[in-house]
């Protein structure tokens, strides 16, 4: 039993993915997601120049074996582009073993303790109304969660909020996103936190107390103005409020826990359990945010997760489109399973993506599930897939009204 190919893939059916694909001798096809949003082709070195040699000839069955290999063995250890390569081969492990049992992947990893994971969805709006209208969207579709962002006055164009107000239309459809070089915004702090409790307060009142609202604060603020912040949206019961300030500190939460209730979400950024480690065994936060696809597979953020559920500290895996499909089945799979479940972040792929990654997880009634075909249940169209190039995107850079650039 030995690993024959590894091919890795690089498709752009919307926006840019990098998949590994790696086949046994028997012929059985794993799939696993390598892709870092504005560095992808970095990953794709990574893998091709100094993992794939490492993969041919390897049990398939010894993933335990083979994450340390690429972990330990490298010297060189953690960092975004090596955990996501290392995440790839994690997760097409994953899917070659549980094709090979026949059986979902969630089944290996101890069964489902749920009927299906809670997901939010992403509702943005430049105005009042205009939110209002993507929250009623979202709504309609079945959410029972909703991630809530909005323009702020006298700022312009803002990450995470739709240019396009019509129906449908995403900020992650933004043509800036897919420009060749990074778009600039003008980013005011002060401005956004008067803003935000308005909006907060006028959601409540239109759509009533029941609803899980959710907000995130891409890593703008200070730990002050987080703490402030956190305070005034007490009234307002939100899910989480995300990423308060920039998350390398972990020590700074330490002033934001100790201020307010508001729970707190962080992570989409780290790549190791040792990102979390002060904040985990101080309980400074409240629900994990890290992907499969950036934190070394399903091997390494179940651990994390184990080690998370010893303080009672849930999951909130990242899940835009920038997680492809595959990813994102694979953290449904593991979210089914985990007892310490929180909620799953579930921006819907465009129409391309889901035509070159054909999918079998579902979404009904407010809540995801991966599905019942052996593996992740994702096959990778590879012929569409050609069809569509890689073009160099960048996520926009933030900077002050003054030119500082800033977090975001
Ligand atoms: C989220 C995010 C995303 C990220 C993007 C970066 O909470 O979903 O913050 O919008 O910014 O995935 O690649
Ligand atoms: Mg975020």
């Amino acid at each position: 039993m030995a690993i024959r190919s590894a091919e890795v893939l690089v498709t752009s059916p919307g926006r840019n993915f990098v998949t590994l694909r790696l086949t046994t001798d028997s012929g059985v096809v794993g799939l696993g997601d390598a892709t870092v949003n504005g560095r992808e082709l970095a990953v794709v070195a990574y893998l091709r120049e100094h993992v794939v040699p490492l993969l041919i000839g390897r049990d398939e069955r010894r993933i335990e074996d083979t994450w340390q290999y690429l972990y330990r063995g490298a010297y060189w250890r953690r960092g975004p582009i090596t955990m996501a390569a290392i995440a790839a081969v994690d997760v097409a492990l994953w899917d070659i073993l549980a094709k090979e049992a026949g059986l979902p992947l969630y089944r290996l990893l101890g069964g489902a303790s749920r009927t299906g994971c809670l997901a939010y969805g992403h509702a943005s709006g430049s105005s009042m109304d205009t939110l209002f209208t993507s929250i009623r969207n979202h709504l309609d579709e079945g959410f029972k969660a909703i991630r809530v962002q909005t323009g702020v006055p006298g700022l312009g164009q803002i990450y995470g909020v739709a240019t396009d107000q019509r129906p449908g239309q995403r900020y992650d459809y933004e043509p800036a996103l897919r420009a060749p070089l990074p778009a600039e915004e003008a980013w005011d702090t002060r401005a956004y936190l008067r803003h935000v409790p308005e909006v907060f307060a006028a959601v409540r009142r239109e759509f009533g107390p029941e609803l899980v609202l959710l907000h995130d604060g891409h890593h703008r603020m200070t730990p002050n103005q987080a703490a402030a912040l956190g305070k005034t949206l007490e009234p307002y019961d939100l899910f989480w409020l995300e990423d308060c300030t920039p998350a390398e500190n972990q020590e700074a939460l330490r002033r934001v826990r100790s201020q307010t209730t508001v729970p707190l979400a962080i992570g989409e950024v780290f790549n190791s359990v040792y990102d979390y480690q002060t904040l985990i065994t101080e309980q400074l936060i409240d629900y994990v945010r890290s992907a499969v696809t950036h934190t070394g597979g399903i091997t390494a953020l179940r651990k994390l997760m184990d080690f998370a559920a010893v303080y009672s500290i849930k999951s909130g895996f990242h899940g835009p489109t920038d997680i492809s499909p595959v990813g994102q089945a694979a953290q449904l799979h593991l979210g089914l399973a985990l007892h310490n479940f929180g909620i799953q972040e579930y921006m819907k792929h465009s129409a391309d993506t889901l035509r070159v990654f054909r999918t079998s997880y579902a979404f009904s009634d407010g809540l995801l599930h991966p599905g019942d075909q052996p593996g992740l249940g994702v096959e990778y169209d590879d012929e569409l897939a050609k069809s569509f190039d890689y073009a160099p995107a960048y996520l926009p850079v933030n900077r002050l009204l003054d030119g500082t650039v800033h977090d975001w």
